[in-house]
């Protein structure tokens, strides 16, 4: 089995001491750190992602998952950097103020820097003045923010409506995401994609879905 695949199968089962010892391997023997992630990391993740959606598997195996992704991600950090994989945007992440599930909103950072994006992860309880303040001092142009709760869904409209009170609205891209939202709910708050999973979190930050 080559390593891609074993790492794919050891990420998979949330053994987070042979992903980094595979990673370490697939180093030393020159496998680019961009192909790593792709093909073996973000590969795993993907399955589990899937397997999850299918309820195969069940949060403590996709929380083992990402922990074992983040094994092998600590060691491509600084290659990936030296790679020169562009900085193509930064993302200013967190799970809104009074919420604090922070799993799906880390997976979506682990995808967002995996594809080249700087994020700013603000963690979970975020007070809506931080999202603002955070991405004026980064310099970001894009906000994501996270809801798992239905009582602080209206949290994400409170950020939007401060920063349309900051002249910030028209700067700033606002990505959505959480279980209990939607599409609709996405648009009549204002933001400007919403996102259904981790692995979509890309696409949907590079293709804005929800018009304004
Ligand atoms: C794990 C969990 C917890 C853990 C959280 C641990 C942690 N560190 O996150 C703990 C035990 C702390 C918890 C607490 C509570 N929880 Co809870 N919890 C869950 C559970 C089982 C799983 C959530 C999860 O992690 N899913 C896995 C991740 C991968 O999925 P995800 O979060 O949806 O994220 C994906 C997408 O939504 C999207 N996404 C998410 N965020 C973002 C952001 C952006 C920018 C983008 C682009 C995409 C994106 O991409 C992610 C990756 O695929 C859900 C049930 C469920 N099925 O959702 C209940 C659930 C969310 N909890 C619920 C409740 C009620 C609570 C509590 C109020 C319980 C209580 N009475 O105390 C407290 C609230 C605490 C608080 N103030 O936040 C309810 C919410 C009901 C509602 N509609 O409001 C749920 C739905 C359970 C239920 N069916 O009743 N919970």
């Amino acid at each position: 089995m080559s390593i891609v695949q074993q790492l794919i199968e050891k990420l998979q089962k949330g053994d987070a001491k042979s992903v980094a010892e595979l990673t370490r391997q697939a180093i030393d023997q020159n496998m680019g750190p961009k192909k790593i992630l792709d093909d073996g990391l973000l590969a795993g993740m993907a399955v589990v992602g899937e397997k999850f959606k299918k309820h195969e598997i069940f949060l403590p195996h996709v929380l083992l998952a990402a922990r074992a992704m983040y094994a092998g991600l600590d060691l491509l950090k600084p290659l990936l950097a030296k790679d020169g994989i562009p900085v193509i945007g930064k993302v200013v992440l967190g799970t809104v103020q009074g919420d604090l599930h922070d799993i799906g909103k880390n997976l979506v950072g682990i995808m967002l820097k995996g594809a080249g994006y700087e994020v700013i992860d603000l963690g979970k309880d975020v007070p809506p003045e931080r999202f603002l303040d955070a991405a004026q001092e980064s310099g970001a142009t894009i906000v994501g923010m996270s809801a798992l709760l239905t009582t602080t869904m209206p949290v994400m409209k409170q950020v939007i409506d401060l920063a349309k009170e900051r002249d910030m609205f028209g700067t700033l891209k606002f990505l959505v995401g959480g279980a209990p939202l939607s599409v609709d709910y996405a648009r009549e708050i204002g933001a400007d994609a919403y996102c259904f999973d981790g692995v979509n979190a890309v696409e949907c930050v590079k293709s804005f879905t929800v018009e304004r």
